[in-house]
């Protein structure tokens, strides 16, 4: 491990140390097995992923209605024909289920999806969880947890809070606020039904009662962060609901708990409703508003990704300014090679270290093995191209080196965060 590195054994070592690290993924829609069915897995939910619906309505004549009447297995078959009989599945997305496959040790060349359906039928969750956590290299995988839905509000409060059964330790919680921020004019009434003494008003009291609603679930989930997906003209300062939730609530609460907020900036909602939750598309946010939470909060911490190409680099630059900022992955429809590339290179030529470089935002529990595999080959190559640049100038490596940097930019940086005191 203290052997020095040369030109000839770099590239092997990191692509090995790449590999073999074992990532913390801070973002993603996967559930443990304690909370049922929300947790998504098998053959025909990773093809109906919504990613690979929107590229089958490009081809398909069929209206949305049509297309959403159709069984879970109707959907797959079409998508399967449409995208990989009657087109080569070199779309990311495609490609990924192709990966995901190849990767269980399934024939890909066969196209035998009856096959493919028999070998999931056959998995035990908690075997497959096994399965797929090792195949993707998983540490942990940081859910997203919404105290709004329902199904999952049962089980949090029923059987978790009631000790009835422990979160696997493997699935850490964020906990989600879209509805609680964006939708106050519904949310309130939830929280006065729930007990807290809140009305629509945000006055004096309703603020003290949302923090308390906040603290109450930080109790119950214990999450990593507290988490908020925003649309790309989202604006700080601003006379709005959501402003004055966002400093009056989230981030005193924030500050106080440790919890950092996790904002994820650029969506524009429902483009096409009728593709439903392949619907949303992208803007560019001003980036101001990020500028104004870490120069007004100097001792919150804040997790950002923003979604929008053409947000990356000023991400990149304010970071440096604000040590309370810590960007994270190639969010959504930056998820693809030739941007994780573009964003991973100037990260860490603007950031070194100081970044977490990916997370995967998987929805289906088996995308986890294509997700890190596609993103672990880019950044091995950026990562290799970075330590031949740094040697050239005579600086000797180590692989206990190389294996200290992975592991901070592949999700070590989060827990560090945490730790850190600002
Ligand atoms: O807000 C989010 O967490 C987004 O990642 C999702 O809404 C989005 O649908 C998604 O899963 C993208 O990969
Ligand atoms: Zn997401």
């Amino acid at each position: 491990m203290t052997q020095p590195i040369t030109e000839e054994n770099l590239q092997k070592t990191v692509e090995q140390v790449v590999q073999s690290m074992k990532v913390t993924d801070i973002h993603t829609h996967l559930y443990a097995p304690v909370f049922g069915d929300i947790l998504l897995w098998g053959f025909d939910e990773l093809v109906t992923y919504h990613y690979l619906k929107a590229e089958t309505m490009r081809w398909v004549d069929i209206s949305y209605d049509q297309y959403w009447q159709m069984s879970k297995v109707e959907q797959a078959d079409l998508i399967w024909q449409t995208l990989f009989v009657e087109n080569t599945p070199y779309s990311e997305a495609c490609r990924g289920v192709l990966t995901t496959l190849q990767r269980l040790g399934l024939d890909v060349k066969s196209r035998d999806v009856q096959t493919y359906r028999e070998y999931f039928e056959s998995k035990k969750l908690e075997d497959y969880v096994r399965q797929v956590f090792d195949l993707a290299g998983l540490k942990c995988a940081v859910m997203t947890n919404d105290p709004f839905n329902p199904q999952e509000r049962t089980v949090w409060l029923d059987k978790i809070k009631q000790a009835k059964a422990e979160v696997d330790p493997r699935f850490r919680a964020a906990l989600r606020l879209d509805v609680l921020l964006c939708s106050w004019e519904q949310s309130w009434d939830l929280l006065r039904q729930w007990g807290f003494d809140v009305t629509h008003d945000l006055n004096e009291r309703t603020i003290e009662e949302v923090q308390r609603f906040l603290r109450e679930w930080i109790r119950i989930m214990d999450p990593v962060y507290m988490a908020v997906s925003l649309p790309f003209d989202f604006q700080l300062p601003e006379e709005s609901a959501r402003a004055q939730l966002i400093e009056s609530c989230i981030l005193p609460v924030s500050r106080e708990t440790n919890v950092p907020f996790a904002l994820m900036v650029g969506v524009k909602r429902q483009l096409n409703p009728g593709l439903k939750d392949a619907g949303d598309g992208v803007g560019k946010m001003d980036i101001s508003s990020i500028d104004y939470l870490c120069s007004q909060y100097p001792h919150n911490k804040f997790l950002v990704t923003l979604l929008a190409r053409e947000n990356q680099h000023e991400l990149a630059v304010l970071a440096r300014k604000f040590r309370n900022l810590l960007p994270f992955g190639c969010w959504w429809f930056l998820n693809n090679p030739s941007l994780i590339e573009e964003i991973t290179s100037m990260r860490l030529e603007l950031l070194g270290n100081s970044v977490i470089l990916q997370h995967s935002d998987a929805r289906v529990l088996d995308q986890l093995i294509y997700k890190w595999d596609h993103s672990r080959k880019i950044i091995a190559q950026i990562l290799t191209r970075k330590y031949r640049d740094v040697m050239a100038t005579g600086w000797v490596l180590t692989e206990a080196e190389i294996r200290r940097d992975v592991e901070k930019l592949m999700g070590g940086n989060l827990w560090s965060f945490l730790e850190r005191k600002l």
